[in-house]
């Protein structure tokens, strides 16, 4: 009998069927907003039917593995329509990465206006109840495409808001102002931070030279650099960031009023960091930590949430607000002094289907604006108004991006653009023109009671053509100094060791030396530590920089949010009794948390599925971690990890990598729990005290609620702030 090619349990399945529809979470294009309407790219887009692989124009094929060649060992032949075609088309499948935003992930949602911006906005999607499908697209903004998530930089919050009367985009940052106050900086500073020239390095990051002379000379960028240096700047994850919208905006209502506004996103579960170290694990143990943990919630049905918030100010001539420039982006405005007001609700509630099609095929635009929204004159806003459109010819490849799916508006078009690379539509009519006969007059100019667009008609001051800003530009260090100011003492702590991080990583003492006087100018304390850091002597102020009232609403710590989705990892060994680990999975649950079966080898627990091995989990994934018990794996390396502590005399060995996980999450002031004598071995087999903060032990892992109780008590406030011990206290 003739042997088989290959084993019969290697062989594809044969039975034909037509294409897989998307997974549960990425029901987008088909998915629909509690009021029936579609969100995201149209089900139409579906790009495959039928269950048998064919030519792109749909001639059934034979056989994908073999070149068509003349003879079995003889040369290929060019008449190979199906080798020329599938080699032709991956030759240029991929497209030029965003010039800046190129790393990112995006999720599909649902906005939800509560009406309350109704007396300041005629925009629909604001009013009460009223539902509109979004799309959202995170990104850090210096890296390639493929680099890590967690590295210190600001991150892009982008919403394209699908409404009924055009569709809106809200191309924001998680940090609220910029490093420039004119957009024709922003060449300078994006070549600036970006890896140098000649080596391309370093990747993703600011800790350069490059980046420092820049900031350093153009000081009106102290104020974002101060935030990327703190804990804004390595955010725990995409669904616990704010978001703004940086510039003042304009609203406008029925009577054709206006207000200037200011833009905010609230994450419902609160806004929380990683601290460096777990960023740095991060960022080689799982570069997609943050994609991943976007996608893996969605899927878990723990959907995020956000508020969208307004900042109200009157739209005076001069566009101040106590003292602040509304016009200047390098500023805020206080909490405290104009309070954020809810306006609506944004639920992410499937992740794309396709990421090429809909997370980098996305077109924003600060233009896109819809009838109760306008712009202000911020000339790094205006800079904007041209560049997203410009970019998006090289970047997509022509004129027509507005027809790729996920760019399509859901309000009806009629528009007189035409032909052009890609185009996908097949306008009917011969008219594209206004006025006609021809078409019937048609489309029609919209009449005041058919909601047009209308530019506010703000009054343009008449004056000389200058290339200058305003004086009130000139204050770059007060806000930061405001900054610096209203964070708790461990903020300010992780703030003094990211400068000393960034700095020790340039190589030109010079550049060194005048950041240094940057921070004298903020605040003399920051600057005396960073320098000592820097082994270098710290300057005196050069400027008089006026004193403010911190802002408490700036800091992340201390602000109670529920611990809903939070993780927490399960160490179990291989004589843990898996009752006990299901009694745990069940309380971890039962309080909103996320469990994740951390074993010596994979498979299950009794019914539970192992989610990570001893070798594939860190601490990093982690907010709290409850061991059960942690005997060496049979893969254990003794003495593996040098940093794990030596188990105390007559404990049970513990293995070297739970070891490391249990001292690294005490360092990073994670929330601990150990079940029975096993689990507190892992303690001690860590250096860790069972009476330290944030250490909960339990007795018997198969009553677990107390202790889980505990543990989401702890997570409330993300850390135990207590471990640390501020350098100022
Ligand atoms: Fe920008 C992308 C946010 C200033 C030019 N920007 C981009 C993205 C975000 C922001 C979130 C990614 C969008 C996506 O996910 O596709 N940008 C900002 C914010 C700014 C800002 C909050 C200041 C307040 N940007 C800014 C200026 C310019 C640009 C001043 C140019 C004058 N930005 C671009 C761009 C990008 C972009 C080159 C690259 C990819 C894209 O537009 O679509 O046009």
């Amino acid at each position: 009998m003739e042997e088989p090619r290959t084993p019969p349990s290697l062989t594809e399945p044969t039975e034909a069927h037509d294409p897989y529809p998307p997974q549960p979470d990425q029901g987008a294009p088909e998915t629909v907003t509690a009021t029936g309407k579609p969100t995201g790219a149209p089900s139409t887009a579906r790009a495959q039917s039928g269950a048998y692989l064919t030519t792109s124009l749909g001639a059934r094929l034979r056989d994908t593995d073999h070149s068509l060649k003349a003879g079995e060992r003889g040369p290929t032949l060019l008449q190979d329509h199906h080798l020329r075609e599938k080699i032709t088309h991956f030759d240029h499948e991929r497209i030029p990465e965003r010039v800046v935003h190129a790393r990112g992930t995006g999720a599909h949602g649902v906005f939800r206006g509560y009406g309350t911006a109704s007396s300041v906005s005629v925009a629909g999607f604001l009013a009460d109840g009223v539902e509109t499908p979004v799309f959202v697209r995170f990104s850090t903004v210096l890296g390639s495409r493929g680099s890590a998530d967690t590295v210190r930089d600001t991150r892009g919050f982008a919403v394209k808001f699908y409404t009924d009367e055009g569709t809106f985009d809200l191309v924001g940052n998680n940090m609220p102002v910029f490093f420039i106050q004119d957009g024709i900086k922003f060449p300078d500073v994006v070549h600036a931070a970006k890896p140098h020239p000649d080596r391309e390095i370093p990747q993703a990051q600011s800790a350069h030279d490059t980046f420092w002379d820049f900031v350093s000379l153009h000081t009106e960028a102290q104020h974002h650099t101060m935030w990327n240096m703190s804990d804004r700047g390595i955010q725990a994850s995409l669904r616990m960031m704010e978001g703004f919208g940086v510039h003042t905006f304009r609203l406008v209502d029925a009577e054709g009023g206006s207000t200037l506004v200011k833009f905010h996103w609230k994450p419902k579960a609160g806004v929380h960091s990683l601290v460096w170290e777990e960023a740095q694990l991060a960022a080689g143990g799982d570069p997609d930590f943050h994609r991943r943990d976007l996608a893996d919630s969605i899927e878990a049905g723990n959907l995020p949430q956000w508020e969208l918030g307004i900042q109200t100010f009157p739209d005076t001539p001069e566009q101040m607000f106590e003292g602040i420039d509304l016009l200047d982006p390098t500023k805020l405005v206080p909490e405290e002094l104009a309070p954020v007001q809810p306006v609506g609700l944004l639920t992410l509630t499937a992740n794309p289907t396709n990421f090429f099609s809909e997370t980098e095929q996305v077109a924003f635009h600060v233009g896109n604006l819809v009838p109760g929204i306008d712009v202000t004159n911020d000339s790094l806003l205006q800079a904007r108004l041209f560049s997203y459109v410009d970019t998006q010819l090289t970047r997509l490849g022509g004129p027509n991006f507005n027809q790729i799916p996920i760019n399509r508006p859901q309000a009806p078009v009629n528009d007189m653009l035409r032909d052009g690379f890609h185009q996908h539509a097949v306008p009917s009519g011969v008219a594209p023109y206004k006025p006609n006969s021809l078409d019937g007059g048609c489309p029609f100019h919209a009449g005041a009671s058919e909601r047009p667009f209308v530019e506010v008609p703000a009054v343009v001051q008449e004056s000389a053509k200058v290339r200058a800003q305003a004086r009130s530009f000139d204050d770059h260090f007060s806000q930061a100094r405001l900054f610096y100011r209203s964070m708790s003492p461990v903020e300010q702590d992780h703030i003094k060791s990211a400068y000393a991080f960034e700095l020790a990583k340039c190589y030109e003492q010079v550049i060194r030396e005048r950041q240094l006087q940057c921070l004298a100018n903020i605040d003399e304390g920051l600057c005396v530590s960073v320098a000592a850091a820097l082994g270098m002597s710290a300057p005196s102020p050069t400027i008089e920089v006026a004193d403010v009232e911190p802002s408490p609403a700036l800091s992340q710590v201390g602000t109670p949010y529920p611990a809903t989705g939070r993780k927490v990892g399960i160490v179990v060994d291989d004589s843990t009794d898996p009752e006990a680990a299901a009694a745990v999975v069940t309380a971890v649950t039962a309080y909103g948390l996320m469990p994740f079966v951390i074993a010596p080898s994979g498979g299950t627990v009794g019914e539970l599925v192992v989610a990570r091995t001893y070798a594939t989990a860190r601490s990093f994934e982690f907010d709290a971690l409850v061991v059960l018990g942690a005997a060496p794996g049979a893969d254990a390396v003794p003495g593996l990890d040098a940093r794990a502590g030596q188990p105390t005399q007559g404990a049970a060995p513990v293995d070297p990598r739970i070891a490391v996980m249990v001292a690294e999450m005490w360092r990073h002031c994670k929330a601990l729990g150990a079940f029975d004598d096993t689990g507190r071995d892992a303690l001690t087999a860590a250096g860790v005290p069972e009476s330290g903060a944030g250490v909960v032990t339990g007795a018997d892992a198969s009553t677990p609620a107390d202790l889980l109780g505990e543990v989401t008590e702890l997570l409330t406030l993300h850390r135990v702030w207590d471990r640390f011990t501020p350098a100022s206290a």
